[in-house]
């Protein structure tokens, strides 16, 4: 029998395996849709590379999900994880590979772009959302199942070490993270100072990672949470627009969009916000894609062993394209601070309270 179709076999509930087939595009795990007579879920070998202790994803996500269940009105579902038909949450072939499964939400899609500003008002409204649910949740009673995850100065260190050993550099690369890499301290600092708290992150909220209700057109979920962790929303609000802002064609930042999404996301994460989270959002808005460059690069390098490629350049091309992302970033700065200016003024009373 297949190899593959044994493993969802053990996920399965004793129900026979109707389809199987690869789901997403995700560049670290591999993800597949399973499908049996009574319903669809979500099998995933975990790269152990990227995550060390897989036992600490699940741990988190048990607690996502406790945390969900006993709130009125959340407006999210999350993925449940499944157990195997032994009881466990992970099923350990033979070669060592770790397997887990996840329940599928049923009448939902993922999209690669947004359709419409509709679309990205539901991608605001589902990162605050998430924000807003878990802003109750001590953060620390999670663990963080990939230390040094968004760490900038961490990734630019690891790059110098890198640069050092290279015998291939693309000089546009190379000449951006030399200009910029004054940038990796922003965030980490502020942290440090005591300017940002520590507070529940999604970690990855690209817009892939959101499901979208298939007829109603709704955010109803955000998948992926492998990297959930205590961390600074500014990450993931960089994340989010370095996504949905990206304009593939032509690697510049949709200013449109980010006004839409920002608008949103502060619609349901205002009531947090302070007067220190509106000042650190320019700067987690131009770091975070310079951040994502600089990994990709990075690992172009070091021989393409983090991200998935289909080719040698792949993770050359991605780096070049957050990059001119980036300076695409940059050259809109008066305008996006003063998009961020008028949105404080909206949201923040002027005692700093999120209740203007
Ligand atoms: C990785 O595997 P995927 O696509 O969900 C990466 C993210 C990057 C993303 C870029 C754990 O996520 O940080 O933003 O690729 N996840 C990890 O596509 O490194
Ligand atoms: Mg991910």
């Amino acid at each position: 029998m297949n190899p593959l179709l044994l493993i969802a076999l053990q996920f399965s509930n004793r129900q026979a395996i109707t389809g199987l087939q690869p789901l997403g595009n995700g560049l670290i795990n591999d993800t597949y849709l399973v499908t049996t007579a009574a319903a669809c879920f979500v099998l995933q070998r975990v790269n152990r590379q990227v995550f060390p202790v897989p036992e600490l994803i699940s741990a988190n996500l048990l607690a996502l999900n406790q945390h969900v269940r006993q709130k009125v009105g959340a407006k999210l579902q999350l993925p449940e994880m499944l157990r195997t038909n032994a009881g466990q949450l992970f099923y350990q072939a033979d070669n060592g590979d770790f397997w887990r499964a996840q329940s599928f939400i049923a009448d939902t899609k993922s999209l690669e772009t947004l359709g419409s500003s509709a679309d990205a008002e539901q991608a605001g409204f589902a990162l605050g959302h998430f924000h807003h649910l878990f802003s109750d949740l001590d953060p620390v009673l999670l663990h963080d199942t990939l230390p040094g995850f968004h760490i900038t100065p961490r990734y630019l260190s690891h790059y110098h070490k890198v640069l050092r050993q290279a015998s291939i550099k693309d000089p546009y690369c190379g000449d951006f993270i030399e200009q910029f890499g004054h940038f990796a301290d922003m965030l980490e600092q502020a942290k440090q100072q005591g300017l940002l708290p520590l507070r529940v992150i999604h970690g990855d909220p690209k817009l892939n990672n959101f499901l979208f209700g298939i007829t109603t057109r709704r955010a109803v979920s955000l998948i992926d949470l492998d990297t959930v962790k205590p961390g600074l929303v500014h990450y993931d609000i960089g994340d989010c627009l370095r996504s949905c802002c990206h304009v593939e064609e032509t690697d510049e930042f949709n200013l449109a969009i980010c006004a839409v999404i920002l608008k949103s996301y502060l619609a349901e994460a205002g009531s947090f916000f302070s007067p220190a989270d509106y000042d650190y959002l320019y700067p987690a808005i131009q770091l975070i894609p310079f951040e994502l460059g600089l990994r990709f690069y990075t690992d172009y390098l070091e021989g393409n062993r983090y991200f998935k490629v289909t080719g040698p350049l792949q993770n050359l091309q991605r780096a070049q394209g957050q990059f001119r992302l980036t300076a695409s970033i940059l050259a809109q700065e008066v305008e996006i601070k003063a998009l961020i200016a008028r949105l404080r003024h909206d949201n923040l009373a002027p005692d700093g309270s999120g209740n203007a």
